[in-house]
């Protein structure tokens, strides 16, 4: 390249985009349709296809167009390919000299606002700890087929924004503390048949593009790879002990020992999965018969609610408890 074609290049005002999103859900595609050309690889399976983040200019009209595909979260591979990817991805955004959009491609047949793609966009918001964070963020929604009914879409698009609109401002509110946010929304459809009308996502793509290149770049430098921690399991357990009878001459009590996972995600997020009983314990004590305690059922219950099951069945099995409740030795216990 001579150094004229170097300098014409720098003078070249570009609008540089970077496409953030679940695996599978049209980044890669929408990249193609907005450089109006095959530049980033679309996959025809479930498999996920992008694995590096990569920049591409356009063609014609679009040769001032820079986007960057990225590869989708939520990958299968789980969540250390993730945590990989995204700190290649901060790298490459690190070595950029300008950045207007940030786009987050969500697939239009998806009804809900999953767990999935808030975690995937608190996440994004860590990696641009910058406080205009949102004023740079617009969502397209992918696979907004163009053959669909007018009524159809209308419909649609208003309960995506019903929706999503109150909960992204509810997540910016959260991240970077902004009450007034406008988050656009574009819906498209990029992988048209070749005979259909195509003309209502070139049009959102046109409006997009007037949006990024009325932005100000985003402070690259300050993109960071923090927040991103490897997922970590913690393994909690517990004792449930249930009264079963008293007599007055005997107490039967069941202990339940039960575990969980603790799972602290890779965004921070925590999650718990359900109790699970992995062992029974079946207790039969008597109260003796020269007692001067007799001890009645509600006892037991307030011992037990007082101080919780471990130290109950650690009472119950002989530290001071007999003489608490009058109880004397083991006659029975099953497994
Ligand atoms: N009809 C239609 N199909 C789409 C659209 N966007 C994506 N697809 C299809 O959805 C599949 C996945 O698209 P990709 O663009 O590879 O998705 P991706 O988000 O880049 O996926 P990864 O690279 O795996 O993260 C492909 O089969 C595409 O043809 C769209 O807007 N309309
Ligand atoms: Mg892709």
């Amino acid at each position: 390249m001579s150094s004229e074609d170097s300098i014409q290049q720098e003078d070249v005002q570009e609008t540089k985009l970077i496409m953030i999103g679940n695996t599978g859900d049209g980044k890669s595609s929408l990249g193609n349709f907005i450089l109006k050309k095959n530049a980033f690889k679309v996959s025809d399976g479930a498999k996920s296809v992008t694995q590096k983040t990569k920049g591409c200019y356009g063609k014609g009209d679009r040769s001032d167009v820079f986007v960057i595909d990225t590869p989708g979260l939520q990958d299968s591979s789980g969540p250390n390919k993730d945590i990989q990817h995204m700190n290649e991805m901060v790298d490459y955004i690190k070595e950029q000299k300008g950045l207007q959009g940030i786009i987050i491609v969500l697939n239009f047949t998806n009804p809900r606002l999953s767990d999935n793609i808030k975690k995937m966009i608190r996440l994004i918001c860590k990696i641009f700890p910058i406080s205009d964070f949102w004023e740079h963020v617009s969502i397209v929604w992918a696979k907004c087929f163009c053959d669909i009914s007018p009524k159809k879409l209308e419909k649609q698009m208003s309960s995506k924004k019903d929706e999503f609109l109150p909960a992204l401002i509810k997540l910016a509110k959260e991240t970077t503390g902004d009450e007034l946010i406008k988050i656009p929304m574009f819906y498209v459809d990029s992988c048209p048949d070749e005979d259909d009308d195509n003309t209502r996502s070139e049009e959102e793509i046109e409006t997009l593009l007037t949006w990024a290149r009325g932005l100000p770049s985003v402070n690259v430098e300050r993109v960071v790879k923090n927040g991103i921690r490897s997922e970590k399991v913690i393994i909690e357990e517990k004792n449930e002990p249930r009264i079963i009878r008293n007599d007055g001459n005997i107490v039967e009590y069941q202990i339940d020992y039960m575990r969980r996972e603790k799972r602290i995600g890779y965004d921070g997020e925590i999650s718990y999965s359900e109790w699970e009983i992995i062992k029974t314990k079946h207790k039969i004590k008597p109260i003796p018969p020269n007692s001067v305690i007799k001890p009645r059922r509600s006892a037991f219950l307030d011992l037990l609610e007082n101080v919780g099951g471990a130290i109950f069945e650690l009472l119950m099995d002989g530290f001071g408890v007999n003489k608490i409740l009058g109880i004397s030795e083991d006659i029975s216990e099953e497994e």
